[in-house]
C-alpha cells in the first residue's frame, strides 16, 4: 500500500476518531512578521515543521507552539488562537508567550547548548546551566498548562515533538490521566556512556518514560534509549516487545523514519513556473551548462557539517586543478540560533573559510564556492535542487535528515548524484547515495570526483532507486505508522 493524503486521513478517522489531536513543539509551523510596516506569514526553516505541517492539514486539531516573532501577538484572538496556514485554514494555531529570560534559558540555554550537543555528540561540549534548567522546567509547565486549557474535558491525544519538551508527557499525565501521549524525537539518541554526564538525565528519563509511545527516526536510537535506561533506572527493558515498563507504566519505544512529501515536491519541480525560477538561479550564479553544479543547503549549525564540506572542495580542488571553472559548489545556509556564541563563531569561520578557499582557487571570471545568505522560497530551493548535479549532505550527526530526500523527490528527470554523510539516519534508506565519512577529508574529495565522474546511465539508475524509496517511505506513512501504532496503546 503507498502512502497519500487520503490513506492518512482515513487512518486519522479510524485512530483519532472523535479524540482532539494535539500536536505540541517549541516551533510554530507559522510564524507572522512586521515587513515594511505591513504583517507578513513566512513558513520558518526546519525539518520537524516541513514534515508536520502536511500531516496537521490532513489531522486538523490544534498545533501548540512558542510565539516567537515580531508580529505573532498582532494576529491571535483573545485565546491566542489563529487559524492556519493563513490563506486557507486547516487547523488551530494556538501560540504561547515567552518572557526574554524564558526563551533564553529554555531554548538557547537548556535545550540548544546542554540537549543538543549532548544527543548530537559533534564534539561541541554540552554546557549545563542550572538556571537554563528551571527555565526549562517552568516552560515545559506553561505547555502543559496551555495543552490542558485546550483539552478541557475532551477526549485527546497529545503528540509532542523533540528535544525541548522532554518533560511534558510527564506533566500532562500526572495531571489527567485519561490523555494518550507519544513523543517523537527528531534527534540522535547518545549511546548510555555519552548520556550519563548530563545532571538532569533521570528527570529528562521519567519524562520520556511517561509517554504512552515514544519515537525515533531510526533503531539504533531506539537501541541506545533502551540501554541508557537500563544503565540508569530500574525499570524493566523488553527487548522483545522494544518497550519499558517504569512506575507500572509501559512505553512502547518505536522507530519512525520521518520523509518529505513526495508527490507534492515533485509535482512543483514539474511546475510552470519552474522554467522561469531556473533561468533566473542559473544567471545568478553564472552556471552554464558545461559547469556541473554542486549544493548544499543546511542550516548553519556545527552538527550538519557545512565547515568539513567547503574543506573538501577545497581538497578536491588541490587535487584535482584540472576541475576549475568546470565546477562549482553552491552552499545556501540559513541562520540558525544566532544568539549562542558556538553559532556566532560557526558563522565566521565559514565565512572566513569560504573567503580563503575562494582566493585560492579562483581565476579570473570563477571562483569554486558561492555561499548564499539571502533568502530563498521553497519554489527556489526546489528549482536549486533541479539544477544541481550533485546534492551534497554532509552532517557529523543527524537524526534523519530532509535534505536529502527533498533532492531526490524533486529530480523527477532522474538526473543528479547524491553525496551522504554515513551518519545521518537517511543513509539506513538511501542505499544508493555516494556515501562519505565527513571527517575524512582525502576520502571525500575522492567522493566528490566519483560523483562527478559517474556515467549519466549509472546516476539514473541511482536516483531511480533512490526516488522509489521515498515515494513509498514517505511523510504520510510517517505520519500513518505513528499514529497506527497507537492502536496498540
Ligand atoms: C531536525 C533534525 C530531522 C534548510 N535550509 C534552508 C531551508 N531548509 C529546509 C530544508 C529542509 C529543512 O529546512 C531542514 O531539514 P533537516 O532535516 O535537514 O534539518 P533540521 O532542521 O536539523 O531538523 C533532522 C528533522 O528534524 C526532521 O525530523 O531530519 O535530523 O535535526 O526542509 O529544505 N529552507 C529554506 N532556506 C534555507 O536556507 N527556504
Amino acid at each position: 500500500m503507498r502512502w497519500s493524503t487520503e490513506q492518512l486521513k482515513k487512518t486519522i478517522e479510524k485512530i483519532i476518531g472523535d479524540r482532539l489531536l494535539i500536536i505540541a513543539s517549541n516551533r510554530e509551523p507559522y510564524i507572522h512578521v512586521y515587513k515594511e510596516g505591513k504583517i507578513e506569514y513566512i513558513r520558518p526553516i526546519g525539518g520537524a515543521v516541513t514534515a508536520l505541517d502536511p500531516v496537521m492539514k490532513v489531522c486538523k486539531g490544534t498545533w501548540v507552539a512558542h510565539g516567537s516573532s515580531s508580529a505573532d501577538r498582532e494576529v491571535v484572538d483573545k485565546k491566542n488562537e489563529i487559524k492556519v496556514p493563513p490563506e486557507n485554514p486547516k487547523y488551530t494555531l494556538r501560540r504561547i508567550w515567552l518572557t526574554k529570560d524564558e526563551e533564553n534559558g529554555y531554548y538557547y540555554g537548556y535545550s540548544n547548548k546542554a540537549l543538543w550537543p549532548l544527543c548530537h555528540m559533534a564534539y561541541t561540549r554540552p554546557s549545563f546551566d542550572d538556571i537554563d534548567w528551571a527555565y526549562y522546567k517552568i516552560v515545559n509547565k506553561k505547555f502543559a498548562d496551555t495543552i490542558l486549557d485546550v483539552v478541557k474535558d475532551k477526549k485527546a491525544f497529545v503528540w509532542i515533538q523533540d528535544y525541548h519538551l522532554m518533560l511534558l508527557g510527564k506533566l500532562l499525565k500526572a495531571r489527567n490521566k485519561n490523555l494518550i501521549t507519544a513523543h517523537f524525537l527528531h534527534i540522535p539518541w547518545p549511546n548510555p556512556e555519552a548520556f550519563r554526564i548530563c545532571p538532569q538525565k533521570i528527570d529528562l528519563l521519567k519524562g520520556l518514560l511517561a509517554n504512552d509511545l515514544l519515537g525515533f527516526h531510526i533503531r539504533y536510537h531506539c537501541g541506545n534509549f533502551m540501554e541508557t535506561v537500563k544503565s540508569e533506572m530500574e525499570a524493566r527493558v523488553d527487548a522483545e516487545k522494544t518497550s519499558i515498563t517504569y512506575g507500572g507504566h509501559e512505553t512502547l519505544i518505536r522507530a519512525f523514519p520521518i520523509s518529505v512529501d513526495f508527490k507534492e515536491i515533485s509535482e512543483s519541480a514539474n511546475s510552470k513556473e519552474m522554467k522561469g525560477l531556473i533561468k533566473k538561479i542559473k544567471e545568478e550564479f553564472s552556471i552554464n551548462d558545461d559547469v556541473f553544479t554542486m549544493i548544499g543547503l543546511d542550516r548553519i549549525d556545527y552538527t550538519k557539517g557545512i565547515i568539513e564540506k567547503i574543506q573538501a572542495v577545497d581538497r578536491f580542488f588541490e587535487k584535482f586543478p584540472e576541475y576549475k571553472r568546470k565546477v562549482v559548489f553552491i552552499q545556501k545556509g540559513g541562520l540558525s540560533r544566532i544568539h549562542i556564541s558556538k553559532y556566532k563563531e560557526l558563522n565566521d569561520t565559514l565565512n572566513n573559510l569560504v573567503e580563503e578557499v575562494n582566493w585560492k582557487h579562483s581565476t579570473e571570471k570563477w571562483y569554486p564556492v558561492h555561499l548564499v545568505r539571502r533568502h530563498m522560497s521553497r519554489k527556489e530551493i526546489i528549482a536549486l535542487y533541479k539544477i544541481a548535479d550533485a546534492c551534497v549532505v554532509s552532517p557529523l550527526h543527524d537524526g534523519m535528515n530532509l535534505v536529502c530526500k527533498e533532492y531526490v523527490a524533486a529530480k523527477n528527470d532522474l538526473s543528479g548524484v547524491l553525496i551522504l554523510s554515513q551518519f545521518t539516519g537517511a543513509s539506513r534508506e538511501l542505499e544508493d547515495a555516494i556515501f562519505v565519512n565527513p571527517y575524512d577529508k582525502e576520502g571525500f574529495a575522492l567522493a566528490i570526483k566519483k560523483a562527478i565522474e559517474l556515467p549519466d546511465e549509472k546516476k539514473s539508475k541511482r536516483m531511480k532507486r533512490l526516488r522509489s524509496v521515498v515515494r513509498e517511505n514517505n511523510i504520510y506513512k510517517w505520519a500513518g505508522k505513528f499514529l497506527e501504532e497507537l492502536k496498540k496503546i
